[in-house]
């Protein structure tokens, strides 16, 4: 099934809300213009796309004339909202979107996101088989972090699985098969691509995985999108690497302060926070105020509460003699 809606005035368009009635299968959301654009405007001036979720703006958002650069949108559940605004509309123009039942195969081609098992919040099916593809910028590794996890637990976990693969391929090397209820640690890949395979068997599931990804040029950091999330320096639990520097950029939903825990942090320091320390800055980037620097072993640090959707967070170590380790968790 596919539907199109098409827009052709010059503001903001009533929202239109799709529904698939099928559980587990989201929707897939693109956009096309007419007639085809023979020379560009400035970006954002003739249309604005903002695509959601039925609860929150965890959407994506396309500004540009030509249609067929905006990204592809998935929807986890089963609902997508399309909401349109042109300011600078041509009276011959026009916009469209388009939809259809989506399978739960997915490729995603940029550089963060977050993933859900089919159905999140509720329990998966049973027989799906999934692929997803991520495939971050030229030149980044990705991270995978793990925020919630669970899938029936079987020996060698042969009824059902997450895998991931490090390249794009399923023929591509191995870094993990998950099932069972204990977390996964985070995953690293070692180039910009990364295959990942969900399989249920006939009988029994469970309430399946929440993860986010980032990509970085410089192997940590990134930007972290999402409700809720968790973020780990490289290689966790092990210890990081001397000269380990880390930006991340997290960004919940519109509206929805963050607060960030931290369930784990042993940073080796002498004490002065100055060569091994972690920041934390309560805005979108470090020239907002700052908590810290945190460092050593604590078990009991309050958590912190920013006062918007937007975190700064700067890891720095310059070396490591002792086991270390950070591990953070935010909500909104
Ligand atoms: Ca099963």
């Amino acid at each position: 099934m596919s539907r199109t809606a098409q827009a052709c005035s010059e503001q903001w368009h009533r929202p239109w809300l799709w529904s698939g009635i099928e559980r587990g299968r989201g929707l897939i959301v693109s956009a096309e213009t007419w007639p085809p654009p023979i020379s560009p405007l400035r970006e954002c001036e003739t249309f604005v796309v903002s695509r959601t979720k039925s609860n929150g703006n965890l959407g994506i958002q396309f500004c540009g004339r030509n249609a067929s650069t905006a990204p592809t949108f998935y929807s986890s559940m089963t609902t997508a909202i399309v909401i349109f605004k042109s300011e600078a509309f041509s009276r011959n123009s026009r916009v469209g979107f388009t939809y259809q039942i989506a399978g739960c195969n997915r490729e995603y081609n940029k550089a963060f996101g977050n993933l859900k098992s089919p159905g999140w919040p509720d329990n998966y099916n049973d027989n799906m088989d999934c692929t997803v593809i991520l495939r971050a910028p030229q030149n980044h590794t990705i991270s995978l972090f793990f925020h919630s996890f669970g899938i029936e637990d079987s020996s060698e976990c042969r009824h059902d699985f997450l895998e991931v693969r490090n390249g794009s391929f399923s023929s591509s090397p191995l870094l993990g098969t998950y099932c069972g209820t204990l977390l996964p640690n985070p995953v690293f890949s070692q180039n910009n691509e990364l295959y990942l395979r969900f399989k249920s068997d006939s009988a029994t599931s469970s309430h399946g995985y929440e993860i986010i990804w980032t990509s970085s040029p410089s192997g940590c950091g990134g930007t972290l999108y999402g409700d809720r999330g968790s973020v780990t320096s490289p290689g966790y639990p092990g210890t990081y690497p001397n000269n380990t520097h880390c930006e991340w950029a997290l960004i919940a939903p519109a509206g929805r302060p963050v607060t960030v825990s931290f369930p784990f942090i042993s940073i080796d320091d002498p004490g002065d926070c100055v060569q091994n320390s972690l920041l934390l800055y309560d805005g979108p980037d470090a020239n907002s105020p700052s908590s810290g620097p945190y460092c050593g072993a604590d078990s009991n640090v309050a958590p912190f509460v920013a006062s918007s959707n937007r975190v700064f967070i700067k890891f720095h170590a310059e070396y490591a003699a002792r086991p270390s380790a950070i591990r953070l968790i935010w909500d909104s």
